[in-house]
């Protein structure tokens, strides 16, 4: 299967029943707001360089933002702090990323989110976190020269921790704990390495709790995790 039948499949998914429900409710309201887009209301696909070595790793998308325009991370504050921060950092060509076809492309790096569908208060559930994380797997069949995973939150953390075990790596052991920096590889090579980040959610940028240099240091060390 090729990476352009996987999406079509991711946003085709309706695995989940409460986020089906919540993404295309959210959308329905919603459109009348914003009459001269399409408001996207479905699953999030991946997006970036196949070649990355970096995966950048979301919690889900937000109702307004890639639940709008069907590219993660755009359209919302969060998206605008990250790829600020990877255009900084050389991951991407430009500062904003705003709708699909605004031109954005990443080198480097490829982003997707531990759950593909919106969730109602940004909250998913365990239960749909493991059930979308088989779309994770068979997206990183083809994103395949990932190195490092850059895990924005300890939701994303964790979801990271069973994506090793998912593709056929050792447990992380023991269990590393998610904090702002926190680096975690396995001795022997085997898997993507962790790195920890605050969420850029704008709790957290607005409060001075995650700034851009904060986020610009994860990511340079993200790079030279990853070599
Ligand atoms: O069920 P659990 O022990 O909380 O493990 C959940 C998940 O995290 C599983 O895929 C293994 C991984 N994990 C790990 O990598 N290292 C640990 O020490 C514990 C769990
Ligand atoms: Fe499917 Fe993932 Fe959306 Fe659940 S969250 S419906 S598994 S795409």
């Amino acid at each position: 299967m090729t990476l352009e039948a996987l999406e079509a499949d991711v946003t085709a998914c309706r695995r989940c029943p409460r986020l089906v429900a919540w993404r295309e409710e959210v959308a329905a309201v919603r459109r009348a707001a914003f009459a001269d887009q399409i408001y996207w209301g479905r699953p999030i696909p991946g997006f970036g360089d196949p070649a990355a070595r970096v995966l950048i790793l979301g919690l889900a998308p937000a109702a307004h933002g890639a639940n709008r325009t069907g590219r993660v991370f755009t359209g919302d504050r969060s998206g605008d702090f990250l790829f600020a921060a990877l255009h900084r950092t050389g991951f991407a060509n430009q500062p904003t990323s705003t709708h699909r076809g605004d031109g954005l492309r990443l080198t480097g790096a490829w982003i997707t989110a531990a759950v593909r569908c919106a969730p109602p208060a940004n909250k998913p559930t365990p239960q749909e976190r493991d059930t979308c994380l088989p779309w994770t797997v068979a997206e990183l069949g083809h994103v395949s020269a990932v190195r490092v995973i850059v895990c924005l939150g300890a939701f994303a953390w964790d979801a990271a921790l069973r994506l090793r075990v998912a593709l056929g790596h050792p447990r992380a052991r023991p269990r590393p704990k998610f904090g702002h920096g926190a680096l975690w590889y396995d001795d022997a090579g085997t898997g993507p390495a962790l790195l920890g980040t605050y969420h850029p959610s704008q709790q957290n940028t607005f409060t001075g709790v995650l700034t851009e240099s904060m986020l610009d240091d994860v990511l340079r060390t993200a790079r030279d995790v990853a070599g």
